[in-house]
């Protein structure tokens, strides 16, 4: 009884916690809109709505804050959350796609800002059905719908890592597959898990990278010992989804394909810690040196890494009105955990500091030495990415050195 009574004040505490900071949510957006304030004092709002955010979905999620979690809080390992699904797919509507939108959605130049979360769910399970994982899998098109839903649920509202990002990495390799005509060298087994793999390779991120995790000894960093903690989440937080049956897509196969498909994604969701990029890279430039071969496991596997890092980090092939939002919303991110960083006293990279950064100088160096020689690699065994990917990025990088020669100083 007594437990009983202890939840009653834990969600009862909640609900009053999620009411006021809900009213102070309110309060500082309409100052934000209808004041007309000073550059400063927005900032100052921003940064209080986002801190707000952060509480809300903490109270949310059964006060679980992996963030705030230290060895000094002197709190013990949480159990396991449950993962549940809040809605079910009657709230989720049937959308029509026209056949303009299926065409457009192979593209690199697909507009993610245009669609609604429900939008997204539903360009998502279209995915599945066009290349025939639904087939190959013999899913539940039910449990599918629910699935897409409760992964949904388990990303949370930050300005980088969000659905959004989600659906931008997919949508990028539902481009990749049909641009570099995948299907014909590689088999269906292997397109779906670069697909899940990209549906899930941030699922739960808390908004602060695992240099901050390590740094503030979070919950995280000690249960990974240090190791890739986000990365090593995100996959267990897809493995905990799939263990329940009602969003166990993969219910149907055997044993042995669901080991196979399981090492498949935790291996891509693993390899996008940024802090392995130069490993990566290397291995598959030493797979390209002789003639590549698409029947040998270990090549298309690193061929697989690469494929999901490329989409993960590709803002900058699309259009310069697609990509540039997602600048900011990285830098706002960036922001929150160097201003955190500064209050808690942890070091700070340069490349997130509100005083240090700009808009150009944050873009020019990752273009000219991540992005483009990433995808110049890929473009040797598949040229077609050549007009469609590395010219982009190229103008892109021209595009930001001519911001910066026009106001060098401008934050
Ligand atoms: C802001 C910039 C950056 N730009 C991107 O387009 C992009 C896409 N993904 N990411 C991006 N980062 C990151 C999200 C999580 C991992 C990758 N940052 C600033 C610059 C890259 O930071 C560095 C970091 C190290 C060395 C040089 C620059
Ligand atoms: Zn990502």
């Amino acid at each position: 009884m007594s437990h009983v009574a202890d939840q009653f004040n834990k969600a009862f505490k909640v609900e009053e916690m999620k009411t006021e900071i809900s009213s102070r949510l309110l309060a500082l957006e309409r100052k934000l809109e209808i004041e007309g304030l000073k550059a400063v004092e927005i900032e100052k709002c921003k940064r209080d709505i986002s801190e707000i955010k952060d509480q809300i979905w903490t109270a949310q999620k059964k006060f679980v804050d992996f963030n705030r979690m230290s060895i000094e809080d002197g709190s013990s390992m949480s159990d396991e959350r449950k993962i549940c699904l809040k809605r079910d797919i009657p709230a989720y509507p049937k959308y029509t796609l026209s056949q303009e939108t299926i065409d457009y959605l192979k593209q690199p130049t697909f507009d993610i800002w245009h669609w609604e979360p429900n939008e997204m769910l539903s360009l998502l399970e279209h995915i599945f059905h066009e290349l025939g994982l639904v087939k190959e899998f013999n899913m539940n098109p039910i449990t599918l719908k629910r699935w897409l839903l409760c992964v949904q649920e388990n990303y949370r509202n930050n300005p980088f890592h969000n659905f959004r990002h989600c659906f931008c990495v997919t949508q990028m390799m539902y481009g990749m597959v049909n641009l570099c005509e995948l299907q014909e060298k590689i088999s269906i087994e292997e397109i779906g898990t670069l697909i899940i793999a990209s549906i899930c390779h941030d699922l739960d991120h808390p908004g602060y990278n695992n240099t901050y995790q390590i740094n503030a000894r979070t919950e995280l960093a000690i249960r990974y010992n240090d190791i890739s903690p986000l990365e090593n989440h995100h996959c267990a937080v897809a493995f905990q989804i799939l263990s329940n049956p009602e969003t166990n897509i993969f219910s149907n196969v055997d044993k042995e394909t669901f080991k196979r498909i399981r090492a498949g994604i935790t291996q891509l969701i693993l390899a996008t810690d940024m802090a392995r990029h130069s490993e990566i890279i290397e291995n598959f430039k030493s797979k390209l040196e002789g003639k590549f071969d698409f029947k040998n496991k270990e090549q298309i596997d690193t061929l697989k890494m690469v494929l999901i890092k490329c989409c993960d980090i590709s803002n900058e092939v699309r259009p310069m009105e697609v990509s540039e939002p997602w600048v900011d919303c990285l830098l706002e991110e960036y922001f929150n955990q160097s201003d955190r960083e500064k209050m808690e006293g942890l070091p700070v990279a340069p490349f997130m500091d509100r005083d240090k950064v700009t808009k150009p100088s944050a873009q020019i160096g990752f273009i000219k030495f991540v992005l483009i020689p990433m995808f110049e690699t890929v473009s040797k065994l598949f040229p077609q990415i050549d007009d469609t990917m590395v010219e982009p990025l190229r103008l892109a990088r021209d595009r930001y050195e001519g911001m910066k020669e026009q106001a060098p100083t401008q934050k």
